[in-house]
């Protein structure tokens, strides 16, 4: 990148940026075969505790990280979990929040929309995975001084790096799934988070059991999704 080539707008610098573009036919066999690619991926609950090098991990976090977010504030925290001992505490709080949500918390309609993807209470899945990664977000950030200053469209912005962190896992030949323990506040504490992160979304991440089962369940038409006008 040429940083020698800039303008500057109300005092601050702006470096020259130039997309890598491909011819249109280049571009329709690229955005098919990426959709090709994407669409194989499904959130899986069946893992090998086969290791995993950290550098993986690190890389998938540093995807994640790309994701934009309101005025650049990239208001995300993720946690990564290796210990089985903490993975352990983990698993413990996160299954008495969801035997309490299946027992009494969810609404007849909510369990009968879930029947179809076979989960219960009990998620194996924390202490098998390798690696627990554990997203916060912080929707305000705590100066020197003590001071709060808000962060910026924080569900999206997190909501973005978590949709990344989750095509990273795919692209690195691993699986993850989207774990919404409910209430998530027993994270920040079994963590020891600081006061102005929340816990967002807990993601196992591993590769595959060897023989793992995923519901028989389609995707949406692009004629249910897209309207154009
Ligand atoms: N959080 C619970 C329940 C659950 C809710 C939805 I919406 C799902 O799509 C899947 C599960 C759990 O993780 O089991």
């Amino acid at each position: 990148m040429d940083t020698t080539d800039f303008i500057t707008i109300d005092g601050f610098k702006h470096i020259r940026h130039q997309q890598e573009v491909f011819s249109e036919e280049e571009m329709i066999k690229r955005s098919q075969d990426y959709f090709n690619y994407n669409t194989k991926r499904r959130s899986i609950r069946d893992f090998s505790n086969k290791e995993v090098p950290i550098e993986v991990i690190e890389n998938i976090i540093k995807t994640a990280s790309t994701a934009p977010s309101g005025a650049n504030k990239q208001p995300w925290t993720f946690c990564v979990v290796k210990s089985a001992e903490i993975k352990a505490q983990i698993r413990l709080a996160a299954e008495e929040e969801e035997r309490k949500s299946y027992n009494e918390r969810m609404s007849d309609e909510w369990l009968d929309d879930l029947k179809h993807l076979g989960t219960d209470a009990n998620k194996p899945f924390i202490e098998k995975a390798p690696y627990l990664i554990i997203v916060f977000k912080r929707p305000y950030e705590i100066d020197e001084e003590g001071n709060k200053h808000q962060n910026y469209y924080v569900n999206e912005s997190v909501g973005l790096a978590c949709g990344m962190l989750i095509s990273a896992v795919h692209n690195a030949g691993l699986v993850t799934l989207t774990h919404t323990p409910s209430p998530m506040r027993f994270l920040e504490k079994i963590l020891k988070r600081p006061s102005n992160e929340r816990a967002f979304l807990l993601l196992p991440v591993g590769y595959e059991a060897e023989k793992a089962y995923v519901p028989n369940i389609k995707r949406k038409e692009l004629e249910e999704i897209m309207t154009l006008y």
